[in-house]
């Protein structure tokens, strides 16, 4: 896994060869024929671009109650399904041994779809990093620090890629500019899911 700058935003690309991702691919899809994803509504009352669907304990969500972490898909009022194995070990690999995550944001982006400059920040404790896996199309990745106004850089995260936000970078701001709609043949339908893996909840 290599440092990409000193802030603690490293990438491991290719972590997931092309086996895995197929296999990793379907687990997810499997899961969301139960959870299926849904198009979130910001706080404000807009509805975001990328569709969403969460697996473990804990699954973050938005709508005008908030940005929350709860334990039920707000459609099907049903615990979301549980985290996939192979995610836990990659965790247990390149996040933390003992404590395992609680929470799994899957988003699911399509044609034209992006994600605005934010940090993660509703989970009750920050000392653990959040762990991302990307499948399918390309996406153009921008990260800055912790303030706003920080400066940013662009990082292309592919299919397989898996990284991680962790000690200073854990709270840095990051988004997705766009997907390059085409670059991998592995979703159906086209565009990329993201996978993100996260303690929410107190570590103890
Ligand atoms: C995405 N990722 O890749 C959006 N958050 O679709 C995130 O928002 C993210 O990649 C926390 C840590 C890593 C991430
Ligand atoms: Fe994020």
């Amino acid at each position: 896994m290599q440092p990409v700058s000193q802030t603690g935003f490293r990438l491991a690309p290719g972590a997931l060869d092309a086996p895995a991702q197929a296999v990793l691919l379907n687990e997810v899809l499997e899961k969301a024929a139960t959870a299926p994803f849904y198009r979130p509504v910001t706080p404000g009352g807009k509805p975001m671009s990328v569709e969403m669907t969460n697996f473990g304990p804990l699954g973050w969500m938005t709508d005008a109650g908030g940005y929350r972490y709860q334990p039920t898909h707000p459609a099907t009022g049903q615990p979301w399904p549980e985290i996939p194995e192979v995610l836990l070990r990659l965790w247990a690999e390149l996040a933390d041994p003992e404590v395992p995550p609680d929470a799994c944001l899957v988003n699911l982006y399509r044609e034209g779809a992006k994600m605005g400059l934010h940090q993660d920040r509703d989970e009750t404790d920050f000392s653990l990093p959040v762990l991302s896996v990307s499948l399918g199309d390309t996406a153009v990745f921008r990260i800055g620090g912790t303030s706003r106004r920080d400066p940013t850089t662009s990082v292309r995260l592919a299919s397989g890629d898996v990284c991680l936000l962790a000690g200073p970078a854990r709270l840095a701001h990051h988004g997705i500019d766009r997907i390059i709609a085409g670059s991998s043949r592995l979703v159906p339908g086209g565009g990329r899911i993201n996978l993100t893996l996260r303690r929410a909840g107190p570590l103890a």
